[in-house]
Formats: structure tokens, sequence, C-alpha cells
């Protein structure tokens, strides 16, 4: 049984200066690599994805229509348009460990890696399988939005998943506080990148 990374959405526009930028990004970018120099060995397949938004549309309304001021909840700036420097990983990320990449978005909202493709065009539970990886450690950004929803459909798919609370950085603390107790109470483990436990009743 092999173990997997997921990245979720380590790029230039969600961390600080990007047009979301969620603070503590660049933290978490360079997180991550100093986790996987570490220990290289410990992940036998990372996995990355990447919002890869339509410059021409409003991508299914998730951008927030000309003129009107987003709600950073269903309505967001115009974010991760594909091929922009704001859609590409962020540079203390070292996107050389990453294994297979996963774009999604391009013309809707896609919260979730599972809703994104492989540049061969394969969805993420093909990809896991392929790989027989069954447990997940979870990082990256949005912790309340696309890190929540791609752990949620991680637990859905039947993998064993953990987030890693010091590899994530949400919108806002109240959500990312909610959206990580919803993650616990729907079987994901709680852990830190050091692999200790960041919960005890977990
Ligand atoms: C995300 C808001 C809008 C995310 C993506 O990556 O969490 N958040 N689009």
């Amino acid at each position: 049984m092999a173990r997997g990374l997921l990245i979720i959405d380590v790029q230039n526009d969600f961390t600080e200066g990007g047009a979301l930028g969620v603070a503590g990004g660049a933290a978490v970018a360079a997180g991550i690599t100093r986790m996987l120099a570490g220990s290289g060995d410990r992940y036998d397949l990372v996995v990355a994805s990447r919002d890869w938004h339509n410059a021409d549309d409003d991508n299914g309304g998730h951008f927030a229509a000309a003129g009107a001021e987003p709600d950073f909840v269903t309505t967001w700036p115009v974010h991760c348009v594909a091929g922009t420097s704001g859609a590409e990983y962020h540079p203390a990320l070292d996107a050389g460990r990453v294994d297979v990449h996963i774009r999604k978005g391009q013309g809707v909202p896609a919260y979730s890696i599972y809703e994104g493709t492989s540049d061969d065009g394969a969805g993420l539970s093909d990809v896991l399988d392929a790989a027989d990886v069954r447990e997940l450690d979870v990082v990256g950004i949005a912790t309340d939005y696309c890190v929540r929803a791609s752990a949620l459909d991680a637990l859905s798919d039947g993998r064993d998943v953990r987030v890693l609370v010091d590899l994530v950085a949400g919108v806002s603390s109240d959500s990312s506080e909610r959206a990580l107790e919803e993650l616990r109470a729907a079987g994901a483990k709680l852990a830190r990148s050091d692999d200790k436990l960041a919960r005890s009743d977990d």
C-alpha cells in the first residue's frame, strides 16, 4: 500500500501579493518543499493541482461580474487565469517533486482536485489507483475552500486522509477552523508534517 501527497493550489494568485492572496501561502509553499527535501521517500506519489480558469468568461459565475464586489464565498476576483504568472506554482514550491499535475476550473468553479484532470486526461481516482495509493496527506491552499473540498472528496473516494495542519493556509481563520473540524468529523486525521497528531481526540 502506497502513500501519496496532494498539494492543492499552491499558486501565485493564492499567495501574498496575488489576486486572491491568502496570508501564510508563501510559507506553505516553502514548508512543503522543506518537508519533501527532508524525507524524500515519504511519499510514493506526489500530485499537485492548479486552478486553471478561462480568461474570456466568468467561469460559470466563479469570477464576480465586472464592477461587482466579490463576496469571497461563491464569487471571487479574477484569479488563476490559464497561462498567466498568477496561475503558476509559487516559486518556493519545488515543482520538480511533483509526479502528476492536475488542472481544474476551465470555465467552471472547481474547488476539488477531483474535478480536474492530469496532462494525460486522467482523473485523480484513477491516478491514485494506478499507483496503489490508499493513504493520502493533503496540504495547500485554501484550507476553507479547495483543501476542504479535495479532502472531503478523497474521503468519499475511500482513501485514508490526513490533513497536515501546519502546511495549509485559509481565506479566513473562522471558516478554516470550521473546515478542519468538518474534515475531522468526516474521518480525516489532523496531523502535522512532523508526523505528530494535531488533535488528541483523533
Ligand atoms: C480557491 C477560492 C476560489 C482555493 C479557489 O484554491 O481554495 N479559493 N478559488
